[in-house]
Formats: structure tokens, C-alpha cells, sequence
């Protein structure tokens, strides 16, 4: 493990296809895990960060856009949320803004990476907030890939993905295979999301995810907003089901239960971000 003596202050780079998104700051501390590089940033404009193998993956005051907007859509549609798996998500940001909903009464949380955990859970402790300490949140540190596999059918309300881009630890994570044990492990009027990339920065992963999922799923659908650190800031999000698209309708109880502390996410902004698919995604999806 490294522990860099404080640095001056200057510019962290995501480099990616010929451009570069930054934030001006400080590193914290830089290790190299077991499964890729992680960095802890202090930003001046966002505070405290986090890279994996040097990508954006949150920041304290920024994580509301990303964590809100893969959770609710999909904690608010689904029959039930009693039970809810989260793949990745070492933060804990994901898992905080599904606690939320007390509706949830056990949440597993499957990481693949302690350090991740660890270093979260001291530098970014805002983000995972009550999480760690929540009687309903169980966290196990291994493989969600093979977890999926080894999940009885029909055991969770709603299943979510947190993981990175589809390279290193996370490439696993946007397969078929992987896709139909999340399809199976759903109960019935179950939902699942994932976070999708960027339909900019990522547009053929983008696109083939969408593909994909509505091969694997009666209805799959992404949903677009903003992660102003990711590159290129323009984001995405896929929600699916089987039957009827029911991320689609968010059920009043549970938004009041949770609206007032939202950020980004209400009903209206859900229903326009559903909406606000680019054309041309629009003709890739069109038979
Ligand atoms: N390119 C960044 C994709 C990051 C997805 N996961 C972010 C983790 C936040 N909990």
C-alpha cells in the first residue's frame, strides 16, 4: 500500500479516446488491490473522490446524481423490495439510497474488492453514510458474477448493478450470462438496473447493454442524465423487468417516503429522463 506524502495541488485526469475530464485536487492515497489501482482524491470542487485502474467512479459532493438515479426508479417500481442484492458498490452509495426505502428489510451487498470497501469506508464515509452500520445490510467481499450464478431462483425483490466500466474486475458484469441469472434470480414483478455508460463516451458498449437486456428481459429501458465528472458527463442507466416495465411507474407510497431528501430523482425527473433518449438510440433500438 502507497501512502503519497501530500502532494501540491493539481489536475487528476481521466484520459479517454482523445479527451480528458479532471477535476483540480489532491492525491490521498494510491494502492494497487488485488484487482486494480485505487485512488483517493481530495477536489477542490467536489471534496474527496475516488478512481479505479484511474476512472471517475464518485466524489462526496457529486455521488447524488449517479446513486439516486440507478436506485430509486427501480426501489420505487418493483412489487415488492423486501429483499435486494447490489453487485459492486463498494462506496456504499448505492446501497445508502436503497436503505432509505423502509421497505427494504435485508440487503446483501456483494463487493469484489475489500480495499475498495476499507478506503471508502474511512476517506468517503459520506457516501456509505449509515449503510455500514444498517442491521439490514449485509455485505459479503467476493465475486457477484459467481454469487449470481449460485442464487436460487426467484430470491430478490430487485437486483442491482454498481460496477465499473467493462474492463478489469467488471467485465463479467455486462453479459448474457450474467444477464439471465439476474433475470432469474428476480422475483416475480421484480426489477433489475445497472448502471449503462455513457450513450457519448461508451456509445457502443451503450448500445449493445440495451440490446442485450432487452434480449435477456421482456422490457428493458435506459434512462439518461448526468455524472458531470464521468466522461462526458452525459450518463445512463438500465432498468428492465419482466411482464409489464413497472420501473417506469413509481408508486406514491414509497416516494413520499423518500422524496424530501432527494436531490435529482423525483417522479417528473424520472419520467423525462425515460424520455430524453437521443435519436439515435431511438434508431439503433428500432427493428
Ligand atoms: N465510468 C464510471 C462508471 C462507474 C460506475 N460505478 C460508480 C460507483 C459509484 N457507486
Amino acid at each position: 500500500m502507497t501512502q503519497p506524502s501530500p502532494a501540491a495541488t493539481g489536475w487528476i485526469d481521466e484520459p479517454h479516446q482523445g479527451a480528458r475530464y479532471g477535476l483540480e485536487g489532491r492525491v490521498l492515497v494510491e494502492e494497487q488491490s488485488d484487482f486494480q489501482r485505487i485512488t483517493v482524491i481530495e477536489s477542490t470542487r467536489y471534496g474527496k473522490g475516488l478512481l479505479l485502474d484511474g476512472c471517475w467512479m464518485t466524489a462526496e459532493r457529486q455521488e447524488r446524481h449517479y446513486h439516486e438515479s440507478l436506485v430509486h426508479p427501480a426501489l420505487c417500481g418493483a412489487e415488492g423490495i423486501a429483499k435486494v442484492l447490489v453487485i459492486g458498490g463498494g462506496d456504499g452509495g448505492t446501497a445508502r439510497e436503497c436503505l432509505r426505502h423502509p421497505g427494504v428489510q435485508h440487503l446483501d451487498m456483494v463487493e469484489i474488492d475489500g480495499r475498495v470497501v476499507a478506503l471508502s469506508q474511512e476517506h468517503l464515509s459520506s457516501i456509505g453514510g449509515g449503510c455500514w452500520n444498517d442491521p439490514r445490510f449485509h455485505l459479503t467481499v467476493g465475486d457477484g458474477i459467481a454469487w449470481a450464478a449460485a442464487a436460487p431462483d426467484a430470491s430478490y425483490d430487485v437486483v442491482i448493478v454498481d460496477g465499473s466500466d467493462p474492463t478489469g474486475p467488471a467485465e463479467g458484469l455486462f453479459n448474457r450470462t450474467f444477464f439471465q441469472h439476474c433475470q432469474r434470480m428476480l422475483r416475480p414483478g421484480g426489477v433489475f438496473a445497472t448502471q449503462s455508460e455513457s450513450p457519448e463516451a461508451f456509445r457502443q458498449v451503450h448500445i449493445d447493454l440495451v440490446r442485450l437486456l432487452r434480449e435477456v428481459f421482456d422490457h428493458a429501458d435506459p434512462l439518461y442524465g448526468w455524472v458531470p465528472m464521468y466522461p462526458s458527463g452525459w450518463w445512463s442507466w438500465t432498468f428492465a423487468a419482466q411482464g409489464q416495465p413497472r420501473y417506469r411507474q413509481a408508486d406514491p407510497a414509497r416516494v413520499a417516503a423518500i422524496a424530501a431528501d432527494c436531490k435529482i430523482w423525483s417522479p417528473r425527473w424520472q419520467s423525462g429522463a425515460f424520455e430524453a433518449m437521443p435519436v439515435f438510440m431511438e434508431r439503433e433500438l428500432t427493428p
